[in-house]
């Protein structure tokens, strides 16, 4: 019998019938940070889990997707899956291409494995260090890791938050591949914008040309707000010199994702409407834009795309069967 999850208490379900953006993603866009959760009857959760989300399926995600104008998703492991990526590889084999994943993976894995994941549009793993998040994992087994998946051209992308930067420095420089950075290694937006905190990470990625940025979740950063609610389409203003530096300072290295469904959020559920109307304030020109939303996930998710074809070009598959359904489900059009 299939196993009935609970979700932890306090943990906000994503948002039902976000608005339509008012700025229109350039064609071709990428969501490039988003999650699936389960559904867990199908795909249980992990044991070693530090919560237990509400379900979120990939039919759910390719609405979300369409709905907001956005023509591909890179799929990221989220940590309620521990090493168990059967619900991600699921999704990446129900996109038809248009999806990129980023696994959790042990030193256990075997090549043949890692061959099978790259088939199914595997790009990357995901090396967590947010304590709250995760059990300690030895660096001598991410390094191991590093150093098997760089062959196959994929990179490491690496969550953390701003205070342990210095404690992961050298570990972090050492990684033999491209390194992302989720949500700009999560700067505490309290402080100044040219702090000595900020400051660390800037450097991080004018040392270290490998380095790339998420300027993703402002929800999860902001402190003052105003959440993107209500019709707030000029929401976490606090958030907005962060990013907006990182995107005008390595404009060819940064990337964007909604993260949805939010995992973890207890505040606020943010409109994702809104949190796309949040994307001009931080990229102000239609061209960083363009490289923001379209230039840069295509070439580090969809290399192969990139001789033949401009950028512009707005390549869509057929939605997946149960896409309409989940998108009048988010009471979307
Ligand atoms: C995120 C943020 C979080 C959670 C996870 O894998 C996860 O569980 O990533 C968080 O709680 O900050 O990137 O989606």
């Amino acid at each position: 019998m299939a196993v009935k999850f609970e979700k932890t208490s306090g943990w906000l379900d994503w948002y039902q019938g976000p608005s339509k953006p008012r700025f229109q993603v350039p064609p071709g866009s990428v969501d490039a940070h988003c999650h699936v959760f389960g559904p867990g009857e199908r795909f249980p959760f992990a044991p070693e889990r530090k919560y237990t989300p509400c379900d979120a399926s990939r039919e759910q995600l390719v609405a979300l997707r369409d709905h907001l104008g956005f023509s591909r998703n890179v799929i990221v492991q989220a940590t309620c899956h521990g090493a168990d990526n059967a619900a991600l590889l699921d999704a990446l084999q129900h996109s038809g291409g248009m999806a990129r994943g980023i696994v959790t993976v042990r030193r256990s894995i075997t090549d043949r494995e890692l061959q099978d994941m790259h088939q199914a549009g595997v790009r990357g793993v995901r090396f967590n260090f947010v304590k709250r998040l995760v059990d300690f994992t030895p660096r001598d087994e991410l390094m191991e890791i590093a150093a098997r998946i760089a062959p196959l051209g994929w990179h490491v992308v690496i969550y953390f938050e701003a205070v342990d930067l210095p404690e992961l420095w050298d570990f972090f420089t050492a990684l033999p591949a491209t390194v992302v950075v989720d949500h700009m290694g999560r700067p505490d937006v309290t402080k100044p914008v040219d702090g000595e905190e900020f400051e660390l990470f800037v450097k991080f990625m004018r040392d270290h040309p490998n380095v790339w940025s998420k300027v993703s979740c402002p929800e999860r950063l902001s402190v003052s707000g105003p959440p993107a609610l209500d019709g707030e389409r000029n929401a976490y203003r606090d958030v907005v010199p962060f990013a907006r530096r990182i995107v005008e300072t390595f404009p060819d290295r940064v990337l964007w994702g909604t993260d949805w469904p939010h995992p973890n959020l207890k505040h606020h559920m943010p409109d994702d409407g809104l949190l796309v109307d949040f994307i001009p304030h931080i990229a102000v020109s239609p061209e960083l834009q363009r490289k923001l939303l379209v230039d840069n996930p295509m070439r580090l998710y969809w290399p192969e795309e990139g001789q033949n074809m401009s950028p512009h070009v707005h390549i869509r598959s057929l939605p997946p069967e149960g896409a309409s359904a989940s998108l009048r489900r988010l009471g979307g059009g």
